[in-house]
């Protein structure tokens, strides 16, 4: 699309708030809540069992010193129980004793890996699947935007937020589902068994928890706003490369290569110089984590040894301990997974609601309802009609235009550059809306049509047109996803391609490179016009379309248009009188208004304009002929 430094500016971001932002990209989740509860629901199961390793171990030690020692002072009650249950009144044995505990350790960890690689088979699912429904949604809904929600986002943002915005929430979407639940899950779980062996000790690894969280909060604050900003550099970085490569020719050819790469390492190093500043605040996280935990676990040992000593383990025993520091250590590690969420939704925040806004987006140019469906003609008729490409624009584009086109008029349009002949036909097929008066096809007000019913029957050959990678044959089906072959050679005919597509080796199955690159400039102006035939339309408007098109073949479309399409109001916008001369109107545009009305006989006996460019043209014609 056009990236027109005009457009307007608008900075959509203030308009949604986070947690709107959030209600609005979860919807995209849909077919995929299966397997995001599944997910969770998987870890939780897993975490459960990895819990309870560390708590066989402590009966696993407390059973081999009872079976060692059957006197030992306070032995551990549940260890005794299970030995009593495994060996009833028969002498205890160490090696079976470990066998048994080793077997039941064997068994969870197998279990736990199990549960582990189902979670993670359904998140993947689940993230996958919810990035793929929040592309689709944006895409759909960027297909039914105008040109002014396009210029309002700028096709370089538009292309970030579906790409590196999507990534950045699906990456959080994954960690929510499987660490969010995981950490937390393993916090408390880790917790409960910690106060279940031993409560006055677990509570002193709870006091590090309101240092922790009042630090994260410090550093969540001050590190938004840079991620924030981190996209806006994003999409000016998207920008250059988009104008870049899709102008490479002209950049090379003005040898502007060195100019473009400055503006490249440019808006790169700025994205880099974010990255470092907002990285710079979450790296806090790191030592503040780890001050908490150490300070926490040097706690527990020394209060922990202090407390064996002096008690001689009738509060704590030495297992005991030794079970505490694993779960300890387990907390240790879902804190800190805990932080690297906190980071990556932080990161996200601001993806979420650029998403958002593309979602919410509403289309400024949608179908009425009860629109009506059938075009009667190809009449047009402008009313009093103004129009600015966006609502601050200080000029406006067309002032004042008033016309009217009978069905299957020729009508030519001239103007010099700039005069906003583009801007006219624009408004026609509903590319954009005037902003003030009215028009109507058909004798119908545009507005009141079906928006496919209305673009379906004008056929627009745009200036800066076209074509994508693929044959011919596909290129041709745009216009018409049903046309037969005939169809296709009889509208290339017309529009005096035949001839060369007759001379490519494959010939309709000539293959189109992107952009159209492997063909000439006057030959891409023909296969576009065949395929604005191939639409069968109403009203076909050629935008400076045949400008690369050697006069004879100019005159050829011409006459095949009289001959064949003979109902079709056309409307040809060309630089060269000749392009227009024959046609029942010629409009002359200046400054966006409507100087003159008349066929060639009338403006060029009345009109300055119309003269000069008449002379001029001539006579230069006569000097090159
Ligand atoms: P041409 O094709 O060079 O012969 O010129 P025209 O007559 O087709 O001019 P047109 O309609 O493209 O432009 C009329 C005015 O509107 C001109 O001042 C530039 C401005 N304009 C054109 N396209 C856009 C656009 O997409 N966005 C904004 N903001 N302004 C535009
Ligand atoms: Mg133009």
């Amino acid at each position: 699309m056009n990236s027109d430094k005009t457009a307007p500016q608008l900075n959509p971001t203030k308009t949604i708030g986070f947690f709107p932002a959030v209600k609005t990209v979860t919807k995209s989740i849909r077919e995929y809540k299966r397997p995001s509860l599944l997910a969770p629901f998987f870890v939780a199961i897993e975490v459960l069992l990895e819990c309870l390793i560390p708590y066989v171990m402590t009966l696993l030690l407390g059973a081999m010193q009872y079976v060692d020692t059957p006197t030992m002072a306070n032995p551990n009650p549940i260890s005794v129980n299970i030995i009593k249950l495994i060996f009833g009144s028969a002498q205890p044995n160490m090696l079976i004793t470990i066998l048994y505990f080793g077997l039941a350790l064997l068994l969870l960890a197998f279990l736990s890996l199990t549960f582990g690689a189902l979670s993670g088979k359904f998140c993947a699912i689940a993230s996958s699947g919810f990035a793929k429904n929040l592309r689709k949604d944006m895409y759909h809904k960027i297909q039914d935007f105008s040109f002014s929600n396009i210029d309002k986002f700028s096709s370089s943002s538009l292309i970030t937020r579906l790409t590196t915005d999507v990534t950045h929430v699906e990456m959080s979407y994954m960690m929510i589902i499987r660490t969010a639940i995981r950490s937390p899950f393993m916090l408390v779980t880790s917790m409960i068994m910690a106060f279940t062996i031993n409560s006055t000790m677990a509570l002193i690894f709870l006091c590090t928890t309101p240092i922790l969280a009042i630090g994260l909060a410090i550093i969540m604050s001050k590190a938004i706003p840079f991620f924030n900003r981190i996209f806006k550099r994003y999409d000016k970085m998207n920008e250059s490369v988009e104008e870049n490569i899709s102008g490479m020719r002209v950049v090379k050819s003005y040898v502007r290569e060195d100019y473009e790469k400055e503006k490249f390492n440019k808006a790169s190093e700025n994205v880099k110089n974010d990255f470092i500043k907002a990285e710079k605040i979450i790296a806090f996280n790191g030592p503040l984590m780890n001050f908490c935990v150490y300070a926490g676990l040097i706690a527990i040992y020394v209060v922990g040894s202090i407390l064996i000593i002096n008690t001689n383990q009738a509060f704590l025993k030495i297992t005991e301990l030794q079970s505490f520091m694993t779960y300890s250590f387990q907390m240790l590690m879902s804190l800190m997974m805990l932080s690297m969420i906190m980071v990556q939704i932080i990161m996200s925040t601001a993806s979420i609601k650029r998403i958002a806004e593309v979602i919410n987006e509403r289309p400024t140019i949608v179908t009425p309802e009860n629109a009506l469906k059938h075009v009667k003609n190809g009449s047009i008729e402008f009313k009093n009609v103004n129009f600015k490409y966006f609502e601050k624009a200080e000029k406006y584009a067309l002032k004042d235009i008033d016309l009217k086109i009978e069905s299957g008029q020729t009508i030519g349009i001239i103007g010099s550059t700039g005069t906003g002949k583009t801007s006219l036909v624009q408004l026609i097929p509903r590319l954009y809306d005037a902003t003030l008066g009215e028009v109507f096809v058909g004798g119908i007000n545009i507005k009141e049509y079906d928006l496919d019913t209305l673009r379906n029957s004008v056929a627009m050959v745009l200036q800066k047109n076209v074509l994508f990678s693929g044959t011919i044959k596909d290129n041709m089906r745009w216009g018409n996803k049903n046309a037969t072959d005939e169809e296709i050679i009889e509208a290339c005919k017309l529009a005096q391609a035949d001839e060369f597509i007759q001379n490519f080796p494959e010939k309709y199955n000539h293959y189109i490179e992107q952009g159209g690159v492997n063909v000439s400039g006057g030959q891409k102006q023909r296969l576009c016009i065949a395929r604005a035939l191939l639409k069968k339309p109403k009203i076909l408007i050629l935008d400076d379309s045949t400008s690369a098109v050697d006069t004879k073949t100019d005159a050829l479309i011409r006459k095949s248009f009289r001959e064949y399409i003979p109902e079709t109001t056309k409307i040809i916008i060309a630089q060269r009188i000749a392009s227009v001369q024959d046609a029942d109107k010629i409009v002359i545009l200046d400054k966006g208004t409507i100087v003159a009305v008349g066929n060639h006989e009338q403006l060029l006996s009345s009109n300055e304009i119309y003269q000069e460019l008449y002379y001029s043209q001539n006579k230069a014609g006569d000097n090159n002929g």
